[in-house]
């Protein structure tokens, strides 16, 4: 069973017919990139063969029923909701995920309603991005039931990266997390066996080949298991802190800064602003250093600048747990090339990359580390970078 054939059948049992279509979108990692994309910087990220799905019918009445069944095929969540009195602040919990899509839509005048019933494989919680993969499934399901076809030829069909925008609006503004645009986008416009080099500030994207089996290393995913969530003050503590320092050193964004101009802006800034924005600059330069070495085929040499952009993330941007270090020293330790933690932080998960004849070695060696530090063993699995969001044949 796919999560694709789960919704379908999930729908069936919610309604007792089947749906008229099912869209699924898929969870992500950030190879690099982290907190650069709300400095208009750049981002690596590839899309998880994790999907979450979302089955649908129309709805004649203007309302968004949304479903999700438990594994003991009762409903676990269920709403019915108006889609014309949406609005920021009228909807809570898990449901302000698809209603704030809903919400985004209408404006754009896609008003319709629908049935709705999700189903998937994405960790929630593990900052692997399951709540956009939830908000991208739905998105695209609303866009189907209302005839939109993705990709499709007619002028006025929207792009994936104006849905992103749209997504993106949806959590900003209606489920209040102030989140930047890598992980819509990575849902919507990843490809297969590719990472995808976003320039956030130009839109444009670049799909870089990660040969993972040809060069034989594996991404090695470390969920701490430690909850981790962006509507917390830290994140956008983080971001309002950027923010300010741009404005004082007159720029429209840290990706104005470059290392070259590095010295020169962290004397202008205060104590607390300059490790942020030291960690912004370096970040995005690492990105472009990474798409360097894989555009040059030397996928094995990208390493260091993992570990680069953890240290950063640690010491600099301060973003980093005891979970996610021990995770990401003991990889290393045991012959990672190189580790991080990736997402938004503050919990969530690592990832490692690791030689194939390394891994089992790795796994073993993270979870001593973590027996010896008498906490949860992380949840371990590798991933290849997989297909965007999509509607799929059930
Ligand atoms: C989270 C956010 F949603 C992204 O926009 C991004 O800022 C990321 O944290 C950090 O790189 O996933």
């Amino acid at each position: 069973m796919s999560p694709a054939t789960d919704a379908a059948a999930a729908f069936h049992r919610v309604h007792g017919r089947p749906p008229a279509g099912v869209w699924s979108a898929p969870g992500r990692v950030n190879l690099i990139g982290e907190h650069t994309d709300y400095n208009d910087g750049f981002v690596l990220p590839f899309a998880l063969p994790h999907r979450l799905a979302s089955a649908a019918s129309p709805r004649d009445d203007g309302k968004l029923g949304v479903a999700t069944l438990g594994d003991d095929d009762q409903l676990q969540h269920s709403g019915l909701l108006d889609i014309a009195t949406l609005a920021p602040g009228s909807v809570e919990g898990w449901a302000a995920y698809p209603a704030g899509v809903a919400w985004v839509l209408r404006d754009q005048g896609y008003a319709g309603g629908a049935d709705v019933v999700i189903a998937g494989d994405v960790p929630s919680g593990a900052g692997l991005s399951s709540s956009h993969a939830l908000e991208c499934a739905v998105s695209l399901a609303l866009l189907g039931v209302a005839g939109v076809e993705l990709d499709g030829n007619a002028p006025d069909t929207p792009s994936r990266p104006q849905i992103a925008r749209w997504v993106q609006r949806s959590e900003n503004d209606f489920v209040g997390a102030p989140t930047g645009l890598l992980d819509q986008t990575a849902s919507l416009c990843c490809q297969g066996s590719r990472v995808l080099f976003l320039d956030v500030r130009s839109g444009e994207q670049e799909q870089v080949p990660f040969p993972l089996a040809e060069a034989g290393v594996r991404v090695l995913i470390m969920d701490t298991r430690t909850k981790h969530s962006h509507a917390g003050g830290g994140y956008g503590e983080r971001r309002r802190g950027t923010e300010r320092a741009a404005d004082l050193l007159g720029v429209k964004a840290l990706r104005d800064i470059t290392v070259a101009g590095l010295g020169e802006a962290l004397a202008r800034l205060p104590e607390d602003l300059a490790p942020l924005v030291r960690h912004v600059v370096t970040e995005n330069q690492r990105v472009l250093d990474v798409v360097s070495l894989l555009r040059a085929g030397k996928l094995a040499e990208i390493g260091p600048y993992l570990d680069a952009s953890h240290v950063s993330m640690r010491d600099d941007y301060r973003i980093s747990t005891p979970e996610l270090d021990l995770a990401v020293d003991s990889a290393r330790s045991a012959g990672a090339l190189g580790a991080r933690m990736t997402g938004g932080g503050f919990g969530g998960s690592a990832i490692a990359l690791v030689r194939e004849d390394d891994l089992a070695a790795v796994r073993t060696a993270v979870e001593a580390a973590y027996d010896r530090a008498h906490l949860r063993r992380p949840r371990m699995f590798t991933a290849v970078p997989s297909r965007g969001a999509g509607r799929d044949q059930v």
